[in-house]
């Protein structure tokens, strides 16, 4: 039988090939209208080293989730007002709430209205009452599980950068936040030069590298504002935040000279790369769509015109 990785390790993995920072705390929401209930909870998974948020009135759920960005929900079955039934269901209908995980815990025992309970969208049940340890270890578990899951599914196993999905995603967001607060948003496409060439010379392998190296490139020297995706295969898109396109032309420009003199090497063989890019800006572009587009065409000017350069 094939040892399976756990998923805590898998975890601890995943954080590696991305370089990304020890992980948050897993922050958990406790909804309950009992408030020793739910304090006597919060302070078994904050002795853990978890950040636990209590509301004992369910409707202020949806708000407080604006803010308090839960790993996971505890929830309450029975309250007044709204049951915690009720409360799953409003928040599976919310997009960005449908794969957070909600899990029952109530003094409810009869396995009907348990299973009631959850065809809603809930992922558990425990019941009431709960021994701290026992909450504590099926939280951590399922929260780290969906963390894991999240990161798979938000970003590029090679890289560690947004995949392409959700670097369109960002986009969006980052124009939205830009049109109410009326500030310019960059994207630029950036294309490695002559990538085939580079396979085909040195070997796969070693064109990985080149993508694990222009990846960390963009990482460091953009600010922790700015958004970074691998588009495609060797194409990769940063949206940069506050800058317009003459500024944004500037930073990918100097991007494209340290990256240009970084150094390779393949079988003792030493090589450098380029990368050309496109940048496209808003207001200028108003929509995500015509931002890709001129971003493309700008790209494909680059392409043009030498190589190695980037072009508005
Ligand atoms: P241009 O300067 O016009 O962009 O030429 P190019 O050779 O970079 O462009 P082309 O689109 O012809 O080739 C892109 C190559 O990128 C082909 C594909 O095999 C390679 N590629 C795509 N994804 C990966 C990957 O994950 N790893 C490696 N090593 N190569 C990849
Ligand atoms: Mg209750
Ligand atoms: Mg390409
Ligand atoms: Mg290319």
């Amino acid at each position: 039988c094939p040892k399976p990785v756990k998923a805590v390790e898998m975890a601890e993995i995943l954080d590696q090939l991305t370089n990304r920072a020890p992980p948050e705390p897993f922050h958990i929401l406790i909804v309950d209208d009992d408030p020793d209930m739910a304090q006597f909870h919060a302070m078994a998974l904050e002795e853990s080293g978890m950040i636990a948020r209590v509301v004992t009135e369910p409707e202020q759920v949806p708000a407080v989730l604006e803010s308090f960005d839960a790993d996971l929900v505890l929830m309450d079955l029975y309250m007044p007002n709204c049951s915690g039934v009720e409360l799953a269901q409003v928040l599976r209908q919310i997009p960005g709430y449908l794969s957070l995980p909600i899990i029952y815990v109530s003094s409810e025992t009869n396995v009907d209205r348990q299973f009631k309970a959850l065809e809603v969208g809930a992922d558990g049940f425990l019941t009431k009452p709960l021994e701290p340890e026992r909450l504590v270890t099926e939280v951590h578990l399922r929260a780290e599980r969906m963390r894991t899951l999240r990161s798979l599914m938000i970003r590029d196993s090679l890289t560690g950068l947004f995949n392409h999905n959700t670097i369109l995603q960002l986009l969006e967001v980052a124009m939205a936040s830009g049109r109410r607060s009326q500030s310019p948003i960059c994207l630029a496409m950036l294309d490695v030069d002559r990538f085939k060439t580079v396979n085909d010379t040195y070997g796969h392998p070693a064109g990985d590298q080149v993508l694990m190296a222009l990846a960390r490139t963009l990482r460091l020297r953009l600010r922790e504002v700015d958004l970074v995706g691998r588009y495609g295969g060797e194409e990769f898109a940063v949206v940069l935040v506050g800058l317009d396109s003459e500024q944004a032309k500037g930073v990918i420009d100097s991007l494209r000279t340290s990256f240009a003199a970084v150094t390779f090497f393949a079988d003792g063989i030493e090589f450098r790369c380029t990368f050309s890019a496109g940048v496209a800006g808003f207001p200028e572009f108003t929509n995500a769509s015509a931002l890709t587009e001129a971003a493309d065409r700008a790209l494909y000017r680059a392409k043009h015109a030498g190589r190695n350069r980037v072009e508005i």
